[in-house]
């Protein structure tokens, strides 16, 4: 009897929490509808058959319990009952799996009209690339990646000079235009997820992966990788800001294109050594794991960095010099600063770039 309770108890406590629970999907910011419509029906079916079996076991437990004048009989058939099990079964299965196919065919049929843009992910980072005026995005290729070229844009390639390049730490989208967000791994599986957009896929090495939507919220939201990636997964981070049209545009504005990123290594002009560092550390992502105001945040704070005394993972210490900057930048976990994970990637930076880093670093 005590056991039929406790049956009873579970179910009525899970259905209460369903309810009253504040854990609930987070307000959609794009046109997937369908989607969260697909989740509420499997919610409704797994539920009702949740509560029905729950419900059935605690009968059985309390209907059959022991008692010495009764045996059990045994019945090894009831064709009735296996028909009427067969059937449910197959009801539930298909309202589940039907809505799933009908959303999949949206899902994977772009509007002519969608706007490309690129997320590029790598351990543990991302970055975006928005193919410029001419809508289209420069080929790419591996053997052109390094410290210069980041995004591995094929330099004579005239589709890809105005492509907009964003190494930072945020991507922004206008507010009611469809989207193709093509995915590309430069080394591992990742999966680009955005909660609120309700979509997600995976980027495998070697494919150029997409899906599509139409930001309808304006906002700015978490961009999770949600496919274990390595050590440093968690932190495998960037954020999504949808906006108005103008608003957008200004900001792509304020961008560099691959031909202004090129230029800027090449000429190496303009404002002092440290300026050019922040450029760097800018074009880097650097600042996506490193505060400069002395907040927390996933690796060690630059600001005060130069001349610091830092205590190291394995208890010895260390006094922040030029050579010790730039063993942390170019082999990163040869000395972990105590407190915080091995999971910086190692930076090849040219000569001119590292100085300019460096000058920068001190500065702060
Ligand atoms: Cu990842």
């Amino acid at each position: 009897m005590a056991l039929a309770i406790i049956l009873v108890l579970l179910v009525v406590g899970s259905v209460l929490f369903h309810f009253l629970s504040p854990w609930y999907l987070t307000p959609i910011a794009s046109n997937w509808n369908y989607i969260d419509d697909t989740l509420t029906i499997t919610f409704i079916v797994c539920g009702i058959v949740f509560v029905a079996i729950n419900f059935f076991m605690a009968y059985c437990v309390y209907r059959y319990r022991y008692r010495k004048d009764r045996r059990a009989a045994y019945e090894p058939e009831n064709k009735r009952m296996e028909w009427w099990l067969t059937v449910f079964t197959t009801v539930g299965v298909i309202a589940m799996l039907a809505p799933g196919l009908f959303v999949w065919a949206k899902y994977v049929e772009v509007p002519d009209n969608a706007r490309l843009v690129e997320a590029v992910g790598q351990q543990w980072k991302w970055s975006y690339r928005y193919p410029g005026a001419d809508g289209i995005l420069g080929t790419v290729d591996i053997r052109h990646m390094d410290g210069r070229n980041p995004f591995g844009m094929n330099p004579d390639d005239p589709n890809g000079q105005d492509d907009v390049l964003v190494n930072g730490p945020e991507i922004h989208l206008p507010l009611g235009s469809p989207i193709k967000m093509l995915l590309r791994s430069k080394d591992v599986l990742h999966d680009f997820y955005v909660p609120q957009i309700r979509a997600k896929m995976d980027l495998v090495p070697g494919m150029i992966t997409y899906f599509w939507f139409t930001p309808t919220r304006a906002g700015r939201y978490d961009v999770l990788c949600a496919e274990l990636c390595g050590t440093g997964h968690y932190t495998m981070r960037s954020h999504m800001v949808l906006e108005e049209e103008s608003a957008f545009n200004a900001w792509l504005a304020t961008q560099p294109t691959f031909a202004d990123t090129q230029a800027v290594k090449v000429a190496s002009a303009g404002g002092s050594l440290a300026e050019q560092g922040r450029q760097v550390a800018e074009s880097q992502g650097c600042i996506g794991c490193h505060s400069i105001d002395g907040s927390p945040s996933v690796g060690p704070t630059w600001k005060g960095l130069a001349g610091r005394t830092e205590t190291l993972a394995d208890g010895s210490t260390v006094v922040v010099d030029d050579e010790y900057l730039m063993e942390s930048i170019s082999v990163p976990n040869a000395s972990i600063v105590a407190g915080y994970p091995p999971i910086m990637p190692p930076y090849q930076l040219d000569e001119g770039e590292m100085a300019a880093l460096i000058a920068y670093l001190n500065s702060l």
